[in-house]
C-alpha cells in the first residue's frame, strides 16, 4: 500500500468517494477498512440493504469482472471475498430484525462440488430479513443433506446454489430424487447463482430461478401464499 493510500480518513470522505473507496478496498481485500465503511454509511443513514447492493454486492461485480479477465487470481478473490463477508456480517442482524411475520422455513445450501456461498448466504440473510426461518447448509452439499434437513425442519422451500457451470447439473439431481421419493411436491423449489438462468431453472424441474436475493424473497413469498391458499381451498 502506498504512503498516500494510508493517509485516507475514511470517516472525512463524502458517500459517493466512500463508495468508490469501498471498492478499492474490496478488490485489495481489506476486511477492516470495508467494516469501517459499512459502520460509516450506517451511521449516515444508509439502509443495510443500500448498503449491501450499492456498495458491497457493486464491488463485488469489479472483482467478478477481473477474475473472469484473468486479472485477479483466486487468492486475490478470497481476500476479497473475506472482505465482503466482514461487511455482511455487520449487516446480518440489521437486515434480520424487521420484525416480519414468519412466513415459513427455507433449508438453503451451495451444491456438491461447489464451494461458492457468498450469493447463497445474501440470499439467506435477505430471506431471514423478510420473516423466513433459514437453516443454512453451507458449501459442498450432497442430495442427502438437502434431503434430511427438509425433513427434519420440516421446511417449505429448498434453495440450492450454483456457481459454477459444472456443479449446477447437480441441482437437477437433488430434484429427481425428490420425485423418485415422491416428495417432490412437499416442496418449493428455488435455484440460483450467476450460471443459471430461467431456462435452466424449467429445464430441471424448480420452481423458479431467482436472479438475485430481492427477487428470490419476493418470489418465496408469492409461491409460499400460494402454498397457503392450496391447503385452505
Ligand atoms: C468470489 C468468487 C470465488 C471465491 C469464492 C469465495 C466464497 N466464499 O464464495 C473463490 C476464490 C473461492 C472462487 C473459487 C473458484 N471459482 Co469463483 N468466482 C467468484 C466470483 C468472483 C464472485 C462470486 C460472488 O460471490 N458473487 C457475488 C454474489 C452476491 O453473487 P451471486 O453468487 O451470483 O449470488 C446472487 C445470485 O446469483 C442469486 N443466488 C445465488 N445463489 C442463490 C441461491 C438461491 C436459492 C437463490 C434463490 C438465488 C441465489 O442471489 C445472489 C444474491 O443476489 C465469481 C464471478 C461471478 N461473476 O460470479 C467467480 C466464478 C463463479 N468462479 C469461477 C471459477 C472458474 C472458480 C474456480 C473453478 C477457479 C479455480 N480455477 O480454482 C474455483 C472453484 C471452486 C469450487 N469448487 O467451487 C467462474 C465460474 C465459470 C463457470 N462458468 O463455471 C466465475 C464465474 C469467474 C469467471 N468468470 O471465471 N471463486
Amino acid at each position: 500500500m502506498s504512503e498516500e493510500e494510508d493517509d485516507i480518513i475514511l470517516s472525512e470522505l463524502d458517500d459517493e468517494e466512500l463508495v468508490q473507496q469501498m471498492f478499492d478496498d474490496l478488490y485489495d481485500g481489506l476486511k477492516e477498512e470495508i467494516e469501517e465503511s459499512v459502520n460509516i454509511l450506517l451511521e449516515r443513514g444508509w439502509a443495510p440493504y443500500k448498503i449491501l447492493t450499492e456498495a458491497l454486492v457493486g464491488g463485488m461485480t469489479i472483482v467478478g469482472a477481473d477474475f473472469r479477465d484473468g486479472i485477479l487470481f483466486v487468492p486475490e478473490v478470497l481476500l476479497a471475498a473475506g472482505a465482503m463477508k466482514g461487511g455482511m456480517g455487520i449487516l446480518k442482524p440489521l437486515l434480520a430484525e424487521t420484525g416480519a411475520p414468519r412466513m415459513g422455513s427455507m433449508v438453503i445450501g451451495t451444491v456438491k462440488g461447489d464451494i461458492h456461498d457468498i450469493g447463497k448466504n445474501l440470499v439467506g440473510m435477505m430471506m431471514e430479513g423478510a420473516g423466513f426461518e433459514v437453516v443454512d447448509l453451507g458449501i459442498n452439499n450432497p442430495v442427502e443433506n438437502y434431503i434430511d434437513a427438509l425433513e427434519e425442519h420440516k421446511a417449505d422451500i429448498l434453495g440450492m446454489s450454483a456457481l459454477l457451470t459444472t456443479t449446477m447439473p447437480y441441482m437437477k439431481v437433488v430434484i429427481d430424487t425428490l420425485v423418485e421419493q415422491g416428495k417432490r411436491d412437499d416442496y418449493i423449489v428455488l435455484v440460483g447463482g450467476a450460471p443459471l438462468n430461467e431456462e435452466f431453472g424449467k429445464a430441471i424441474g424448480a420452481d423458479a430461478y431467482c436472479r438475485d436475493a430481492a427477487v428470490a424473497v419476493e418470489t418465496a413469498k408469492e409461491y409460499v401464499a400460494r402454498k397457503h391458499n392450496q391447503m385452505s381451498a
